[in-house]
């Protein structure tokens, strides 16, 4: 397992900063966004610190595919299984946490977020 110290995401994931976590598994959790962009806006989020989801692709593509999985679940057990999976990747696209996230989006838009 690997962590960066300076991660908010990190801390979040090791339950030193809180969260409304809906989902914990071994190497894969997911939480409420704090500023919903939609009525369903979860992040689905790797224990282990990768930037990005293109790095996560190269580094560990199992864990990859668990993430697009639990991501399923959840949007099934919260929104009836339709959703959006987006992964904003870099700094120009809007990404601001570098600990990789997608976002879990059901419903109406009312912000994207930056
Ligand atoms: P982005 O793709 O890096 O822009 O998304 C970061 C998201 O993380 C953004 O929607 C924030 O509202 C959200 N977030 C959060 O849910 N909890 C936190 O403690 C922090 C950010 I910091």
């Amino acid at each position: 397992m690997s962590a960066d110290p300076d991660c908010l995401f990190c801390k979040i994931v090791a339950g030193d900063l809180p969260s409304d976590m809906v989902y914990r598994g071994d190497r894969v959790v997911a939480f409420r966004d704090i500023k919903p962009a939609a009525p369903t806006h979860i992040l689905v989020v790797p224990v282990d610190h990768h930037p990005d989801v293109v790095q996560l692709a190269a580094k560990d593509e199992p864990l990859l595919t668990e993430l697009v999985t639990v991501a399923g679940e959840i949007a099934k057990a919260e929104a009836g299984g339709e959703f959006r999976l987006l992964f904003n990747t870099g700094a120009a696209a809007g990404q601001t946490v570098f600990h990789v996230h997608g976002h879990i989006l059901a419903g109406e838009i009312t912000g994207l977020t930056a």
